[in-house]
């Protein structure tokens, strides 16, 4: 058949595509008597087709050998442990979609108010052991799995990570998702489908990081369930014209259309699987029809390319912004498409906009889904004929924003110009909003020019920028840090002015939390498994209310349970060692100390201190005789991490450390004493294998940078004590576990500005100030660890202005590196009564108690059971 195409509409505003599936919105129709109409066909031969979920072995063993015959069309001969792994992989989402349909049409049935998670990453890791865990099948599976003649460990091993985000910020919103759907909540994730995860660490024969790409969707990800139909059209650029009212027509520029990906997200033991739902990024057109009819079929093809790009790569930067298009063009593109999937749901149930709010929450996870505030009210006003204050008051209900640093280089500001070019409604939106708002700081504060200026959403200067924390400020109803000390920061100074203007009752603290699912009775099953024998309780029961692991104190005092405990450590302390043998040739003792420190490498969090603090120690241990050296407890320092591509600083020290590992290790004198180990490519299933063989852990950031930290919850939580600074939630843990059982060093917050100042007008060499710490820049100075000129400018940031407080903090941290081997090697049994009173006071720090914070005091959303 011919088309024929209107010249005339091309670029203009195209109607709003409207949703055809059904799956999780359409209802069956019901007769008078309330009885339910079966859509189509005979209800018993549907109801009879219909799957279960299998959970007998054979059962299991079938379902598993379908899939190698029938969707990979594999058979035994040429089965590897990739393609079990995906056969054991679609068996296990065929039970999860079972719950979702259910779950999904309950939700439609009940229509419970709901909330949605917004976050640019999702740093899910592996699924199938959790799916496995969280269905309650993974004994069924591994006897399904050993009779096919596969071993279950070696499956799991076979997955790929999710690597959809760079660190903490986009792991919290991964054990968020697990905790919501293990307590039952209606909540739902919001994401982009990153066709390039966070990139693979390689380190180079100089020892410097290489950074490859991570095409993880290049095997099949069983995980996801494409929807093609669940589009929406998002467009950029174009032209915007008021038309009075508050209102604008929006026309021209890129159309990009949204697929959505759905992911299932099971609950630990219970029905409730929920959904995270990730748009991709497709032309919205097969071929952009002006430059069709032009003839220029190259650029027509180009543009094609160019809306695929928006979802090909995930931002390498954690705590750090970066001004680019692309970035703000995905930023926008996943809250158009995930607000109009809110809003379509919404329209079901058929109420008027001013209940809206009490059908929906929205969290943003940070700032980087704050363009969804004006892209609200562009919807409600521009295409739902809302009025501008009614508008402005429903999304004022609904959104509600968590910060995640207070770092200057990290808080998002957009230049005005590439706002004005990528999403002009958006800024028109913006400056309205502005201009609404500092007339009532005005009224509020009559000439006060300088704090209009300080509050403005607009940064003056060439160019402006548009401040998203303030934009998400005042579009929420509530604004929270995510631990004590950072929402108390919060409060003080980026977002000071917001709290005298709104009052304090909006400013909130939810301290962050780690999933025990995951990370406890995953990573660390002889753990978990003695833990349940001791407290008597069923898994079932006190992974999901962690308090419960109260019970273990008094076998603190029991001496047949302490031996059973620290052997679980030296096995997994041993795993670690075989691990590191294997990957990197390194041989370590299990019996040594093992400090751990793994984290986006950062200035802030200091990797420098503990670099110096073990080279500090090479020397001490150096200048001792072979008897004296005998003697010092062994100690193994393990670091992981990945730094910003772009990041100078975080990549030299990378290569510095690589390098001092080098020597140290080479070092005959240091045999079984000192190994210093990188680990490249650290990742969530690397951290499952490290956390439960620490005996201490690092988290020793200058006070006040780290907003909360999140590995320093899940090290507790396996039995390995903190080494850390008076910053994050490093300060809670202390208070639940009792200051005893944490070794804290180092200024406190309040000193950081008075030191920084000292540094810059009265600065007073390091020689005189911490002459170990001198000791120790002049091996580096001289060329003890390879060229000294390439890490001159590490050297530099330390001698001239530290701003990390690096000179300050050294002599207390080696002190309290003192403290911790003595606590080792004096009495072991003391420090494995450490480890347990510890783990047993942890469970404040389950993301489950952190999920609950949010449902009841911010979403008023309540919980939900899926009945079966
Ligand atoms: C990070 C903080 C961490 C915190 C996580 C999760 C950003 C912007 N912030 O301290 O640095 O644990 O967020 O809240 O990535």
């Amino acid at each position: 058949m011919i088309t024929t195409i209107d010249p005339a509409k091309i670029g203009q505003a195209a109607p709003r595509r409207q949703h055809k599936r059904s799956a999780t919105g359409y209802l069956p129709a019901t007769l008078k008597d309330g009885k339910e109409i079966w859509p189509r066909g005979d209800e018993k031969t549907w109801k009879a087709g219909m799957r279960g979920i299998p959970n007998t072995v054979s059962d299991i063993t079938n379902a598993i050998v379908y899939h190698v015959q029938s969707t990979l069309a594999r058979q035994a001969y040429n089965l590897d442990n990739l393609g079990a792994y995906q056969a054991v992989a679609l068996s296990v989402r065929d039970d999860l979609i079972v719950k979702w349909n259910e779950t999904q049409m309950q939700y439609t049935r009940k229509q419970p108010k709901r909330a949605y998670y917004l976050s640019l990453e999702f740093l899910m890791g592996r699924t199938l052991d959790n799916a496995l865990l969280n269905l309650g099948l993974k004994q069924q599976y591994k006897a399904a799995t050993h009779k096919l003649g596969f071993n279950l460990e070696d499956l799991i091993d076979a997955e790929r990570d999710a690597a959809l985000g760079n660190g903490g910020l986009g792991r919290l919103a991964a054990c968020y998702l697990d905790s919501g759907a293990t307590m039952e909540l209606p909540l739902w994730g919001y994401g982009l489908r990153y066709h390039y995860g966070l990139f693979a660490q390689h380190i180079a024969p100089d020892g410097s990081q290489l950074e490859a790409p991570d095409p993880w969707l290049d095997t099949d990800n069983p995980w996801e369930i494409p929807r093609q139909d669940v589009t929406y059209d998002v467009r950029f650029y174009g032209h915007a014209e008021r038309i009075g009212n508050g209102k604008a027509v929006w026309t021209g520029g890129q159309e990009v259309l949204a697929v959505a990906y759905d992911v299932p997200i099971p609950g630990y033991s219970t029905n409730t699987v929920n959904n995270l739902r990730l748009w991709d990024a497709k032309p919205k057109r097969g071929f952009d029809l002006n430059s069709f009819n032009a003839g220029d079929y190259d650029r027509a093809i180009q543009e094609n390319s160019s809306a695929e790009t928006l979802t090909r790569v995930l931002y390498p930067n954690d705590n750090h912004m970066l001004g680019k298009e692309l970035r703000l063009k995905q930023q926008a593109f996943w809250c158009a498409a995930s607000l109009s999937d809110i809003i379509r749901r919404f329209k079901q149930v058929e109420k008027p906009w001013s209940e809206f709010p009490e059908y929906v929450s929205i969290q943003l996870n940070d700032t980087h889904p704050t363009i969804a505030i004006p892209e609200l009210m562009r919807m409600l006003v521009d295409e739902e004929d809302v009025p501008w204050g009614d508008a402005w008051a429903i999304t004022t209900k609904t959104f509600f924003y968590t910060n995640h640093t207070v770092l200057p280089e990290a808080l998002e500001k957009w230049p005005v110009p590439l706002m004005e070019h990528v999403l002009p409604r958006h800024l028109q939106i913006i400056y309205d909003i502005n201009m609404a708002f500092l007339q009532a700081v005005e009224r509020k504060w009559p000439n006060d020019r300088e704090r209009l200026a300080r509050m403005s959403l607009i940064q003056e200067g060439e160019p402006k920028y548009v401040r998203m924390a303030f934009l998400a400020t005042i579009g929420s109803a509530k604004v929270n840090g995510v631990a004590e000390l950072h929402s108390h920061l919060v409060r003080e100074t980026i977002l000071r002015d917001f709290v005298d203007f709104f009052g304090k009752s909006k400013f909130a603290n939810v301290t962050n939390g780690v999933t025990p699912r995951r990370w406890l009775d995953q990573c660390n099953p002889g753990l978990s498994n003695l833990i349940t024998d001791a407290i008597q309780k069923p898994k079932a029961v006190w992974l999901k209310d962690l308090t419960l692991l109260k019970a273990l104190e008094p076998f603190a005092e029991d001496s047949v349970f302490l031996k059973k405990w620290a052997l679980i450590k030296h096995n997994n302390k041993k795993h670690l060692a075989d691990y590191i043998k294997t990957h990197l040739g390194i041989t370590v003792n299990p019996q040594s100390l093992f400090d751990i420190q793994i984290k986006r490498i950062h200035e802030y969090k200091r990797q420098s201190l503990n670099l110096l603090g073990v080279i500090h120690r090479y020397l001490t241990l150096k200048a001792m005789t072979s008897t004296e050296r005998k003697k010092v407890n062994p100690r193994v320092v393990i670091f992981g991490g990945k730094a910003a591509p772009g990041y100078f600083m975080a990549k030299l020290l990378i290569r510095l450390i690589v390098n001092t590992a080098r020597t140290i290790n080479a070092d005959a004198d240091m045999k079984d004493i000192l190994t210093v180990v990188f680990v490249p490519d650290y990742s969530v299933s690397l951290a499952e294998i490290l956390i439960p063989a620490s005996d201490i852990s690092q988290h020793i950031s200058t006070a006040g940078t780290e907003a909360s930290g999140t590995s320093n919850m899940k090290f507790c939580l396996n039995g390995g004590l903190l080494l850390g600074t008076v910053d994050g939630a490093n300060i809670e843990i202390a208070e639940e576990v009792d200051s005893n059982n944490v070794f804290f060093f180092g200024h406190l917050t309040d000193a950081v500005e008075d030191l920084r100042h000292q540094h810059k007008y009265h600065p007073i060499p390091v020689e005189e100030r911490s002459p170990a710490l001198a000791a120790v820049l002049k091996e580096i100075e001289e060329g003890r660890f390879g060229d000294p000129t390439i890490y001159q400018p590490f050297v530099d940031t330390i001698r001239l202005s530290d701003y990390y407080l690096v000179t300050d903090d050294f002599d207390s941290y080696v002190e309290a590196n003192k403290m911790v081997d003595d606590a080792y090697v004096k009495d072991p049994e003391e420090w494995t009564k450490k480890t347990i009173l510890t783990v047993s006071r942890m469970g404040k720090f389950s993301s489950d108690r952190a999920i609950m914070t949010y449902a009841e005091e911010f979403w008023n959303i309540e919980q939900f059971a899926i009945k079966f």
